[in-house]
């Protein structure tokens, strides 16, 4: 954690902090959940069924700091009695943010740029040099239209973007009409007409690979796709194929299949820019996302309900 709320946390709490830059192993995790009242776990840290029915009795909450909740098994949680919170809100901005970076690095080459004058390769300006593609006008089809899914419709309406999107359910009129965004009830027909798609929804099992080798196909050969959200939404070993095959235009993915690793065959394209998962990684975001989790707790520890409550309905 930053060291304010690391220093915050031992001011409140009786604070047990993982010091380390490596994620709790599954032992440390096993102890912890046996004696502590709170749990804060992030991203790398699994908490599965079987370490919820380790827990001991003294265990009451799990503030996640982090607003996904995909490595925490929420129903297993909430059968145990557990309250679970996230943190929402706080990293909306930062996380559109990149994505809209990721839409522009891939859209305009950015990244092969700099590399060519990093290596000191700028041979001469041409007109057909490096020439990307224009975002003005294109559709931006979003796929999960929450907090951050709206965020980034914002941002790719002043690039002259049209938005489109994919959701259980159309957001309110009003948000619509602001965004200027066409809802797609059904997510097939919205990828084969999009030029740039970004995935912004949850991990979960419903979204598993939700673009699946069948899906990727369905994408016009000079689309981009763009991955904030979390890798398992897309099957990263089709998607290596799709690359290979040259049958998308670019890619821009934040989140992978199964972080740390990368599929080597995303690796080494001049169309593929990665990124190590750093949606919110922002100074202010994550001592935001601190604050939130102390929030929640001292929230909860004062007989109140706490603000980011995740309960298994909102999935
Ligand atoms: C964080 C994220 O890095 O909040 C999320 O869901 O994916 C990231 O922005 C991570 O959660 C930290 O726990």
């Amino acid at each position: 954690m930053p060291d304010a709320v690391e220093t915050r946390m031992r001011e409140l709490f009786d604070a047990e902090l993982n010091l380390t830059d490596r994620p709790m192993d599954r032992a440390a995790l096993e102890h912890a959940v046996s004696y502590a009242d709170v749990l804060s776990p992030t991203i790398t840290d699994t908490i599965d069924a079987d370490l919820i029915d380790k827990a001991g009795p003294r265990l009451k909450m799990i503030a996640n700091f982090g607003a996904g909740v995909d490595h925490i098994d929420i129903d297993a949680a909430v059968a145990k009695g557990l309250i679970v919170t996230n943190t929402p809100g706080v990293l909306t901005e930062d996380t559109a943010d990149l994505a809209m970076s990721l839409i522009l690095a891939v859209s305009r080459r950015i990244v092969e740029g700099a590399q060519v004058m990093q290596e000191g390769r700028f041979g001469g300006w041409t007109p057909t040099w490096m020439t990307g593609r224009k975002l003005w006008g294109k559709r931006l089809g979003i796929v999960g239209m929450g907090r951050i899914g709206q965020s980034l419709a914002r941002r790719a309406k002043a690039f002259g973007m049209q938005v489109h999107y994919h959701n259980r359910k159309p957001v309110p009129d009003m948000i619509a009409e602001e965004l200027g965004a066409t809802w797609w009830d059904d997510l097939d027909q919205m990828l084969q007409r999009m030029d740039v798609i970004s995935l912004n929804c949850p991990a979960t099992k419903e979204t598993h690979h939700l673009l699946s080798a069948d899906r990727l196909a369905r994408l016009q050969p000079h689309a981009i796709l763009i991955n904030t959200a979390r890798g398992e939404l897309i099957d990263e070993a089709a998607l290596a194929e799709v690359v290979a095959t040259r049958r998308i235009a670019g890619v821009g993915l934040d989140v992978f299949e199964n972080e740390p690793a990368v599929h080597p065959g995303l690796i080494g394209h001049a169309n593929v820019v990665l990124l190590p998962h750093l949606g919110s990684a922002t100074i202010e975001a994550r001592q935001d996302m601190g604050d939130r989790v102390i929030a929640n707790i001292m929230t909860y520890a004062r007989g109140h309900r706490p603000p980011d409550r995740v309960i298994p309905a909102m999935l």
